[in-house]
């Protein structure tokens, strides 16, 4: 399943966004709604809609995303203080744009587990 979002639209400079980073395969850019003192998401130019949709071809390019983390966090200071990146997968996993991203967060110490409304499902 693809997708067209948003992250598209970004990515095509159809709306602003204050990109961090670039290159021919993925985008980089602050979130509109930091949770911590830096928030980007680094997402494939490829619309890909959800971690489900990720295919076996793509897991280059889902690594490349992970080695973009590590280069920000290198040029931005956090490599030795620590980070957290994320990606969330549909309802119950926080997603709310259709295509995929990592969520790079730093700035702060975080806790851990994530949810702040821990309601458990009956499974
Ligand atoms: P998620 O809930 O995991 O799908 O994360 C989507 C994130 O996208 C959320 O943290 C807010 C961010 N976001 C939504 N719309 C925009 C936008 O127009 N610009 C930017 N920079 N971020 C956005």
């Amino acid at each position: 399943m693809t997708t067209e979002t948003l992250f598209t639209k970004i990515i095509n400079r159809e709306i602003p966004a204050d990109i961090v980073y670039e290159d021919e395969q993925a985008l980089a850019f602050r979130d509109i709604h930091p949770q911590a003192p830096f928030h980007v998401l680094i997402i494939p130019k490829k619309p890909i809609a959800t971690i489900n949709d990720i295919s076996a071809d793509d897991a280059p390019l889902v690594g490349h995303l992970y080695l973009v983390a590590k280069q920000l966090a290198a040029e931005h200071g956090f490599a030795e203080s620590g980070y957290r990146v994320v990606m969330n997968c549909n309802q119950d996993g926080g997603q709310s744009v259709y295509h995929i991203h990592l969520h790079m967060l730093a700035g702060v110490t975080m806790g851990w587990p994530p949810f702040a409304n821990h309601q458990p499902k009956q499974l």
